[in-house]
C-alpha cells in the first residue's frame, strides 16, 4: 500500500483503519492530511473487502482542527483554488460505513471531520468545540450546518459563539455522540463496532448509509420515498434471499457480499 505521511493505515479483516498521525501539531488537518485521508478512504470504499472505517487520532487528540499555521496567510481566492474544501466532501460522501472513535481534542474542522463519520464514539477524554470564532472565523467544513442538525440550533449556536469546549458526557446528552467508554476500551470498541457491521451485506449497509444521509438534508415526505425504493431494491440482491432464509431456517446469514 501507499506509504502515507500524516496518517497511519491499517486492515484487519473487513475494517479499514486510519490513524491521523500528525502528533506535533495535535493531527491538525493539513491539505496533506486530507488528500491522504480522502485517497486511502477511497481505497477502502471501492474494496468489497472492506465493509467498515475507523477513523482515529491519538490519546490527545482527534484533531485540533484544520491547520491554523498553514491556513493564516491564505486568501479567499487561495482557499476556493486550492480546494481546500472539496477533498472533505469526498470523504463525507462514502457509501461504507464511517466511525469516529474520539479521544481528546475534537475542534472545529477535527469536530466536524467526526461529523462526517456515520457514529461518533468518544473517549470519556473527547472535548468537542467549534472554536474558530476565537480566530476571527467560523466552522469551513459543515459545522454550522451539521452540528444543528446532530444537536440542535440552540446548543449548536452556544458552542459556535461562545467557541467553548464541550465533554464527552455532554456530547453525549445531546445527542452528537452515540456512546461514550472509557479511554482505555475506545479502540476496541470501536473495533467491536467496525466488525459487527462489517459483517453484513454490503449492498444493505451502502443503501443503510445513503438514506440515512438523505435524512439530513430532504423532507420527510422525500425521506420516506427513497426509503421506500431502496428497500424494495433490496429484494433484488441474494443477500436479502439468504438473509430472511438464515432467519426461517434458524442459522447465521451467509452473505455473499461481504
Ligand atoms: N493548527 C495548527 N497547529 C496546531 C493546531 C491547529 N489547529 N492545534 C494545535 N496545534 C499545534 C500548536 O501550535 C502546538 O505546536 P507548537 O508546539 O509547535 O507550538 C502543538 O500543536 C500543541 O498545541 P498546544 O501547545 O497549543 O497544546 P495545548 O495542550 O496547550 O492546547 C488546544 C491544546 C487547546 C487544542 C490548542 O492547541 C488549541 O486551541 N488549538 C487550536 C484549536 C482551534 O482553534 N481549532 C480550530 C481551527 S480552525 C478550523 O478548524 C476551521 C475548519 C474549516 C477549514 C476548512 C478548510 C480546510
Amino acid at each position: 500500500m501507499t506509504e502515507y505521511d500524516t496518517i497511519l493505515v491499517d486492515t484487519r479483516g473487513r475494517v479499514g483503519w486510519i490513524t491521523l498521525n500528525r502528533p506535533e501539531a495535535l493531527n491538525a488537518l493539513n491539505g496533506r492530511l486530507m488528500h491522504e485521508v480522502v485517497d486511502v478512504a477511497t481505497r477502502f470504499d471501492a474494496d468489497p473487502g472492506i465493509g467498515a472505517i475507523v477513523v482515529t487520532g491519538s490519546d490527545r487528540a482527534f484533531a485540533a482542527g484544520a491547520d491554523i499555521k498553514e491556513m493564516e496567510d491564505k486568501t479567499g481566492l487561495d482557499m476556493v483554488m486550492e480546494d481546500h474544501f472539496g477533498g472533505w466532501a469526498r470523504f463525507a460522501a462514502l457509501r461504507t460505513p464511517v466511525i469516529a472513535a474520539v479521544a481528546g481534542y475534537a475542534l472545529g474542522g477535527g469536530c466536524e471531520l467526526a461529523m462526517m463519520c456515520d457514529i461518533i464514539l468518544a473517549a470519556d477524554t473527547a472535548r468537542f468545540g467549534q472554536p474558530e470564532v476565537n480566530l476571527g472565523v467560523i466552522p469551513g467544513m459543515g459545522g454550522s450546518q451539521r452540528l444543528v442538525r446532530a444537536v440542535g440550533p440552540y446548543k449548536a449556536a452556544d458552542l459556535v459563539l461562545t467557541g467553548r469546549m464541550m465533554d464527552a458526557a455532554e456530547a453525549e446528552r445531546s445527542g452528537l455522540v452515540s456512546r461514550v467508554v472509557p479511554a482505555g476500551d475506545l479502540l476496541t470498541e470501536a473495533g467491536a463496532v467496525a466488525e459487527q457491521i462489517a459483517a453484513k451485506s454490503l449492498p444493505s449497509l451502502y443503501a443503510a448509509t445513503a438514506v440515512l444521509d438523505a435524512a439530513q438534508e430532504t423532507t420527510l415526505a422525500e425521506g420516506l420515498r427513497l426509503e421506500r425504493h431502496v428497500f424494495a431494491s433490496l429484494f433484488d440482491t441474494e443477500d436479502q434471499k439468504e438473509g430472511m432464509a438464515a432467519f426461517r431456517e434458524k442459522r447465521a446469514a451467509e452473505f455473499r457480499h461481504r
